[in-house]
């Protein structure tokens, strides 16, 4: 529906002289009326450059993969298990850095060169350094999950990372957001080095760039996004009797797959054992959130926070050359729907709400203390409030609403496609939403904002 903000009253108007039969119903359509011509007028107030012809979807399609036995649906496991991280400094001489820049040229497709990985916890301790930032302007962080553990994020891009251009030189810290690589034919790299040890034993883990300035991209080893690199000189500082391995990440997808943008090394005695990825859980979701109308004018779209996930289990079919190399056939890989999974992620409200999403209902007041907020103050991204299978949701019209109890009184809101000032946007399941009482950004509300980099 396209109306602009003039006619809105005009059309809602005769809506309800048309639509009404009996005085109550009248009068409650005339207080619904009201509500969201406040609503709409608070909204624009917010937001005066915001086109209210336009849908509320801002999805990009992004995808996120993880191994079957570490779904969205446990990833929010209790931290039971403990771990330590050390921190120490690693310097690598040029030459491993020059083998690199030879063998993984800037702006080359080499995707070639590797499969979708993942590796199991070592016995040992293991080390982590990043040493080579690419030509990338994305800013981004290296996390790794590990089972039974989770997310654990090991560096933000720059941090601790230096090159000396000659020997005895100055040393020049590598800065984030700007495209600022690593010069060719460094005489050393200083860096960061990040010791785990005590991690559950022989769990599996993987690791992810998650690119934090473009809405919290990820870019996962299970989604040969990144890539173990074979035939590396040995680093002369490596502690006597360990190995490393090299791994090379592309922090975009739909982009060059040069896989230089960072590279780093993990090494110990021996490095993690690495295994080829043969199925994978595909979630591609929507993060809604809602605004359940007790207040008006906040706007932190944090009332009802949910995601809801399609969910593809696929398994991976590589062709097997005759020399053993292995490469993945996507067209081969067979996939396999699964019910879609919604998991409610924080709800900072007081009114008490009936969730519908699909054909599934979900009540606030049979799982908690309605008057209670969770989760939109001390935010914990990876909460997992509740979760329940739903059956009936269709992933492109959105389908989904909330009844607001208020006062006794019910009040529905609906998913729209523009017209009016939204209740619900739909956002990628990694954007961070708000802590209590601060309205989302105005950027949110302009398309070009999201990235498409997953279409
Ligand atoms: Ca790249
Ligand atoms: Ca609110
Ligand atoms: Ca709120």
């Amino acid at each position: 529906m396209k109306v602009s903000l003039k006619s809105l009253t005009a059309v809602c108007a005769v809506f309800c002289i048309v639509g009404c039969s009996s005085k109550d119903l009248y009068d409650e359509k005339a207080v619904e009326m009201k509500e969201d011509a406040t609503y709409t007028d608070n909204f624009l107030k917010k937001y005066p450059n915001v086109d209210l012809n336009q849908d509320w979807d801002y999805t990009t399609g992004q995808v996120t993969y993880s191994l079957p036995s570490s779904s969205s649906s446990t990833r929010a496991l209790t931290r039971d298990a403990s771990y330590e991280l050390t921190n120490g400094e690693f310097i690598l001489e040029g030459t491993v850095n020059d083998y690199m820049r030879k063998n993984m040229k800037a702006g080359k497709n080499n995707s070639g060169k590797g499969n979708p990985f993942y590796m199991k916890v070592p016995e040992n301790p293991f080390t982590i350094v990043p040493i080579f930032q690419g030509n990338a302007e994305y800013v981004w962080e290296l996390w790794m999950y590990v089972e039974g553990i989770g997310d654990i994020k090991v560096w933000s891009k720059g941090e601790g990372l230096s090159y000396q251009e000659k020997e005895n030189g100055s040393w020049t810290q590598i800065q984030a957001g700007v495209q600022d690589p690593i010069p060719n034919n460094v005489f050393a790299i200083k860096s960061t080095s990040y010791t785990f040890s005590g991690l559950p034993v022989g769990k599996n883990m993987y690791f992810y760039l998650k690119v934090t300035s473009k809405n919290n991209m990820i870019c996962s080893s299970l989604n040969q996004m990144m890539l173990t690199l074979d035939g590396f000189p040995t680093p002369k500082n490596l502690p006597a009797d360990n190995t490393a391995m090299i791994v090379g990440c592309e922090d975009q997808p739909g982009g060059d797959y040069d896989y230089e943008d960072m590279v780093f090394m993990v090494y110990g005695n021996p490095t993690p054992p690495v295994y080829e990825v043969e199925e994978r859980i595909e979630e591609k979701g929507k993060r809604y959130m809602m605004e359940d109308l007790g207040g008006m004018d906040d706007f932190d779209f944090n009332d009802i926070v949910v995601d809801v996930y399609k969910r593809t289990k696929q398994i991976l079919w590589y062709d097997v050359k005759e020399n053993g190399e292995r490469k993945l056939n996507e067209s081969k890989t067979t996939t396999k729907e699964m019910t879609p999974l919604a998991i409610v992620r924080a709800m900072g409200g007081t009114l008490d709400f009936t969730l519908t999403i699909g054909n599934k209902t979900w009540t606030k007041s049979d799982n908690f203390n309605f008057k209670e907020m969770l989760n939109t103050r001390n935010i914990d991204w990876n909460k997992n409030l509740d979760e329940f299978e739903v059956e009936g949701w269709n992933y492109n019209s959105n389908n989904v609403s909330v009844t607001v109890v208020s006062d006794g009184k019910e009040r529905k809101i609906k998913f729209e496609n523009g017209g009016t000032a939204p209740m619900i946007i739909a956002v990628d399941p990694t954007t961070h939403w708000m802590e209590e009482r601060e309205a989302v950004p105005a950027d949110w509300f302009t398309k070009d904002w999201w990235v498409k980099s997953y279409e």
